[in-house]
């Protein structure tokens, strides 16, 4: 039997010819694709092209996983406030972990729906799984943040979270990509629902929200996901590195144990989110606020900064000082936050995102690294009024340059190798002031 005998072949010649596939829609309705994700359970939606400006840093990585990509449809589904603000974290990890499986849900079924029309979609998780393979880098090919804002559901606010004109920013996100272009895009808002209150930056328990719109990514994670990714490194890294139990249990207690398995077998679990829980801002959020202020701050906000818990921080980081100063009544754990680079790119993607201001308040120093070896490469790092610059090449008059094989330099920060004998085996070369090193490294631990 050749192919053109073969009964599927037949099957799909025949409908190729017919006259309802012939009818599949170049450019996809808009109104029609909207209503699609609202009969799949969205609560609102949003389209967007993929020229779209504001998505060209991720373009790239959005059509090297879906080359077909033209257009991509944002949806957002709604969480329970009160469960989100509920001091019993159980409670919250519930709504988050229900409605992220929503998204989900929901993107499948708008994804299966045009699949069955002909038309290509596809859907990215809406938190995990992520590429692991690209960790301890960009993991995620879609932001579905930076989709969402693009398609007019709403703008990030202090929290660095969405807030919806009306849901406020109890929502969580989804994208599904599209091969074709659709008959009308939408714009974003013209205005910020976030009414700049400040209560996230106060709630914080690590001190991630600066009110001057700063973000600390790496103290966030560090606490609120100490549960997943680096902060699983770093229990396995515990175990191995316990040679009995008792060791063992000095670094991680009992609590710590079982919280990692509720994480590994019921879905991941948030420490804080606590900047989530207590933005007052978008229509049906803002009346309990602006009607009694007070009421608001000891019924939401009050019992988060209360709450006596264990804080994860890694030693000597702007959040470790955050919560002696201002938590007094909560207690520090020192962890690492796993976060290792394994290539000088990653490296020099981290320091923006582990860089501890605070502690960099008074230094002003260029910093000229020069690596060889396996990956060659010329950076210049300036640190200086609580800022840092990444660059790349060498650029200006530096106050120290350091020279460093590439693997050598990596093995060191995961502190497998020692610096004293890189430097006496000339595998890293600094010159200028040791001094300067050390305050380098206070600004990026991890
Ligand atoms: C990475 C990530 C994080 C990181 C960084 C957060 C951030 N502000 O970017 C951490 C671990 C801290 C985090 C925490 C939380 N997240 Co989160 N997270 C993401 C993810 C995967 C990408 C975020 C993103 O788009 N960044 C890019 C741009 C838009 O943001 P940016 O602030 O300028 O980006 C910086 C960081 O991403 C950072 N960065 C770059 N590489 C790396 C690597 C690592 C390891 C880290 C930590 C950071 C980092 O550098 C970027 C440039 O400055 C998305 C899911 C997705 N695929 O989109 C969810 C997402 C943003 N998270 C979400 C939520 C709900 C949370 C939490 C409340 C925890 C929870 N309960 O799930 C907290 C809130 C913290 C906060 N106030 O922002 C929601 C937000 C919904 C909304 N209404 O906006 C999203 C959209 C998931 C979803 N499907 O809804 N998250």
């Amino acid at each position: 039997m050749g192919l053109s005998d073969h009964p599927t072949v037949k099957r799909y010649l025949e409908q190729k010819n017919s006259s309802s596939k012939a009818a599949v829609q170049q450019i996809l309705d808009s109104d029609m694709l909207k209503k699609l994700a609202v009969e799949s359970g969205a609560d609102d939606a949003g389209l967007v092209s993929i020229d779209d400006p504001s998505l060209a840093d991720q373009r790239q990585d959005i059509l090297s996983t879906f080359p077909k990509c033209q257009s991509l449809l944002s949806i957002v589904c709604r969480l329970n406030r009160n469960n989100v603000r509920c001091i019993d974290r159980a409670v919250s990890d519930t709504e988050y972990i229900l409605t992220f499986h929503r998204v989900n849900e929901v993107a499948r079924r708008i994804t299966a729906t045009l699949e069955k029309d002909g038309i290509n979609a596809l859907y990215p998780a809406s938190g995990f799984p992520m590429d692991m393979s690209k960790w301890p880098g960009k993991m995620w090919f879609v932001s579905h943040k930076t989709v969402a804002q693009a398609a007019g559901l709403g703008v990030m606010g202090l929290n660095r979270i969405v807030i919806h004109p009306r849901l406020g920013n109890f929502i969580v996100l989804g994208t599904v990509l599209l091969d074709r272009d659709v008959s009308a895009i939408d714009n974003p808002l013209d205005y910020n629902p976030c009414i700049d209150c400040k209560l996230c930056a106060t709630v914080c328990p690590v001190g991630a929200i600066g009110t001057d719109g700063y973000f600390n990514f790496a103290n966030c994670m560090t606490h609120n996901y100490r549960d997943r990714m680096g902060g699983f490194q770093n229990w396995v890294e515990n175990i191995v590195t316990s040679n009995n139990i008792k060791t063992y249990r000095r670094k991680v207690c009992d609590k710590e144990t079982v919280s990692m398995w509720q994480s590994l077998s019921y879905g991941m679990c948030n420490k804080s989110s606590y900047c989530m829980a207590v933005c007052p801002a978008g229509d049906d959020v803002i009346g309990e606020f602006l009607d009694d202020r007070k009421k608001y701050i000891t019924e939401v906000v009050k019992p988060l900064q209360q709450k006596e818990e264990i804080i994860y921080v890694v030693p000597g980081t702007d959040a470790e000082t955050h919560v002696v100063r201002k938590f007094p009544n909560k207690k520090t754990q020192k962890v690492s936050n796993g976060l290792r680079p394994d290539t000088i790119k990653n490296f020099l993607a981290s320091l923006p995102v582990v860089f501890q201001r605070g502690i960099a308040k008074s230094m002003d120093t260029v910093y000229h690294f020069r690596f060889t070896g396996d990956e060659e490469c010329e950076s210049t790092i300036t640190i200086r009024d609580s800022s840092l610059i990444v660059q790349n090449d060498l650029v200006g008059d530096p106050d120290i340059l350091v020279e460093a094989d590439a693997r050598t330099w990596l093995n060191f920060l995961a502190r497998e190798k020692n610096l004293v004998a890189a430097l006496a085996q000339r595998r890293i070369k600094i010159k200028g002031s040791p001094r300067l090193m050390q305050s380098f490294a206070k600004c990026f631990p991890s």
